[in-house]
């Protein structure tokens, strides 16, 4: 194997992506702490909690084994229940701390990436109706006017919406996220007003900050027919495809919105993304079952092949990783990799994922993808939603009892790469040889 390690452009990013909710703790003015509260929503009946004490000042720490690790970026969110408690009434010395975080940020050399809006409402919002209520995107217009100027001198990079159509999916069709329904026509009401709140954001912050870099923060899910000679497979995957991972961001092409059995134009959505934020995980094969009407005829599953994750929700699928970017491309703007990780508490197969899942990043970059940054999920272990504490995405582990953090030895390896700018031969020969034969 040529002895040369497999570098990345001057200037790229390279960090860790949290969110408000699942690190901050004590967030009980959202509509996730009541559905925590409520029995049987959560495995084991799992509350965020002290979460990983951030709102404390516990960034600090993480942070700094951030920057002491070699990143030079970090995607985080701010918490809108806590900036507005009550419609119009905001709490001034919670956008202090914000400031605060960001301003430890740069200092440590961190450059924020700053998501709006990932998964969590106010609990006003959600007795409001949620997003399915067409004010709700005027709500987070207003909301949007007042945080930007308050830290538009601290960042540069804005996640407008994250995961829109998981937020979607989970709380209108799959009832895991509050508000739990699975009403077909509300998840298409949510997806349209979302697309508007979007685009107002997109816009206020562009008319405060004109050199801003502003997305939304995409999970794309891979996803093949599992009988490539079998047309009902393809129709129920295409169809998938289309819903999942298209119409949101088709919408921000071409105005048009596309979404199960429904459609409206939404103009003002053009051309509201300067890059696109692509969260990737896992692919699934995808097969025609004529007895799950209740699923849309459709069946999923990971390829037997494939590396499970400790809980089996993710496969360890690099190809997957390699067609997100190609997906990503066909809006033609710079790619931002906002999340991507494993879930993983013994670090068994991390090394490897990340290794692999790099090198698909790399490869993907040679053939002429416009990729930008990387941020892996997570810095440190955090409540994983309606999986509670089941899941540990870390790079650094967490005892949520006692907060003590528990450095993993992916650690070591992700540093390897953010100081050197590259994946090393020797990152390749430790954590996935098999590679080697693709270099020669
Ligand atoms: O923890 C979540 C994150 O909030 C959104 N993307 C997927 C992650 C892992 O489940």
């Amino acid at each position: 194997m040529e002895q040369s390690n497999l570098s990345f452009p001057k200037d790229f990013l390279w960090g860790t992506a949290t969110a408000a909710h699942q690190v901050e703790g004590n967030n009980t003015n959202n509509n996730w702490h009541i559905w925590e509260q409520t029995p049987g929503k959560i495995i084991s009946n799992h509350t965020a909690g002290l979460a990983c004490d951030w709102w404390n000042g516990r960034w600090k720490e993480d942070l700094t084994h951030a920057a002491e690790d070699g990143q030079n970026a970090h995607r985080f969110s701010i918490e809108w229940s806590r900036i507005e408690p009550k419609p119009g009434k905001w709490d001034e010395a919670a956008i202090q701390a914000y400031r605060e975080m960001l301003i430890g940020m740069r200092s440590l050399g961190l450059k924020p990436m700053l998501t709006l809006h990932h998964f969590t409402d106010p609990i006003w919002i959600y007795e409001k109706g949620g997003w399915e209520n067409d004010e709700t995107a005027d709500f987070f217009a207003r909301f949007v006017e007042k945080v930007v100027p308050a830290f538009k001198d601290l960042v540069d990079y804005w996640i407008t919406i994250n995961e829109p159509t998981v937020y979607v999916f989970s709380g209108y069709m799959a009832g895991e996220f509050p508000p739990g329904k699975n009403d077909p026509k509300a998840a298409f009401q949510v997806m349209r007003n979302m697309l508007c709140g979007h685009a107002r954001a997109y816009r206020i912050i562009h008319a405060a900050q004109p050199h801003a870099m502003v997305g939304f923060a995409k999970n794309f899910r891979a996803m093949i027919p599992a009988r490539a000679w079998f047309p009902p497979d393809h129709w129920v995957n295409d169809f998938s495809f289309r819903n999942f991972n298209n119409s949101f961001a088709d919408t921000l092409m071409s105005g048009r919105l596309k979404f199960a059995f429904w459609k409206d134009f939404i103009p003002e959505a053009i051309g509201t993304q300067d890059y696109i934020g692509v969260n990737y995980y896992t692919r699934d094969h995808v097969r025609f079952n004529a007895l799950a009407a209740k699923n849309l005829f459709q069946e999923r599953f990971f390829d037997p092949r494939a590396e499970l994750s400790e809980n089996g929700f993710i496969a360890t699928e690099p190809v997957g990783f390699a067609e997100a970017i190609r997906w990503a491309q066909r809006y033609y703007v710079p790619i931002y990799i906002t999340e991507n990780g494993v879930e993983d508490s013994q670090d068994i197969m991390r090394p490897h994922y990340l290794i692999t899942h790099l090198f698909e990043m790399w490869k993907a970059m040679q053939g002429g993808a416009d990729v930008r940054g990387y941020m892996h999920w997570s810095q440190v272990d955090n409540f994983e939603w309606e999986r509670g504490w089941t899941q540990r995405f870390g790079l650094w582990g967490l005892n949520p009892l006692t907060q003590e953090r528990i450095r993993r030895s992916s650690v070591d390896i992700y540093r390897d790469v953010c100081m050197q700018n590259a994946i090393s031969t020797e990152n390749i020969l430790q954590c996935a040889p098999e590679l080697q034969s693709e270099l020669d």
